[in-house]
């Protein structure tokens, strides 16, 4: 593969329908790319995979055997699939001048805070994966629940250490004056932290100020990647991202370049 795209965040965010998107628009402008379905409790899935982890790993036959209910049983299925990841970098190994994106669980902790993922990912992308975390861009339209994702994208980095881009899917559901303040508040901890003092006047000022500050100085959310996965809208950026990353920029194609 040329490069890998692990795709995580809490439940709901769009990290299936922005994986099915992705490798429709990365298609569609003449690159190769395929999914792996890493999540064994999805019931559906808005894309073809080329690897389904389903198919080797029963939630349901783990859980009558081993007496689990479902948290439980993924939590078995996530060890499993760690023991034994041959079947996949088989696969993988075939698909040589591709993107490769990986759908993670639902439930962000069943994938970012179990012990082994950081081996599982370096196992099956043989070192080449960058992450994207996805954001409800509907709540990060509020300076609180911008702050929450910031702090998880910060827990998530702090488990991989990889390159992460920080998308915030769903746009269409907000308003351009929404996105503007969000811009704003990334490049300033200042206005952020004013904004979530307006929000919330019961806070700890201190508190939020230093954590806002360590952010803009780490530079760790220094840009935002705005997507529409129902629209097709956004995903020109993250690919430039990724092919500068894994490529050094030279399989791309000078249309979509930044610089
Ligand atoms: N309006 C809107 N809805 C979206 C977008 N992306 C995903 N959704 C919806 O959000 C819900 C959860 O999406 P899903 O991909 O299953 O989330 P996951 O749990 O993170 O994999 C579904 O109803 C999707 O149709 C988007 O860009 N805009
Ligand atoms: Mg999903």
């Amino acid at each position: 593969m040329i490069g890998s795209l692990f795709v995580t965040g809490p439940a709901g965010t769009g990290k299936s329908t922005f994986c099915a998107a992705y490798k429709d628009w990365l298609i569609s402008n003449g690159y190769d790319a395929a999914i792996v379905n890493l999540d064994p409790g999805s019931e559906y899935i808005p894309y073809e995979a080329e690897i389904d982890i389903r198919e080797t790993i029963s939630l349901s036959q783990i859980m009558s055997e081993y007496n689990l209910g479902p948290n439980g049983a993924q939590i078995v299925a996530a060890d499993l699939l760690l023991e034994n990841t041959e079947p996949v970098t088989k696969v993988l190994r075939e698909l040589e001048d591709y993107y490769v994106i990986f759908d993670t669980p639902g439930q962000i902790e069943l994938f970012s805070f179990r012990p082994g993922s950081p081996m599982l990912v370096d196992r099956l992308s043989s070192g080449k994966a960058m992450i994207a975390f996805i954001a409800d861009a509907v709540l990060s339209a509020s300076p609180s629940g911008f702050i929450s994702q910031k702090m998880l994208f910060g827990s998530v980095l702090s488990r991989f250490y990889k390159p992460m881009l920080f998308v915030l899917n769903k746009l269409d559901l907000i308003t351009d004056d929404d996105l503007e303040a969000v811009m704003k508040w990334e490049d300033s901890p200042d206005l952020l932290r004013d904004a979530l003092m307006d929000e919330k006047q019961e806070m700890v000022k201190d508190y939020f100020s230093a954590v806002l500050n360590a952010f803009k100085e780490s530079q760790m959310v220094n840009k935002i990647f705005p997507v529409s996965a129902k629209d097709m809208y956004g995903f020109e950026d993250i690919y430039s991202e990724m092919s500068l990353f894994f490529t050094g920029g030279s399989d791309t194609d000078t249309m979509y370049r930044d610089d």
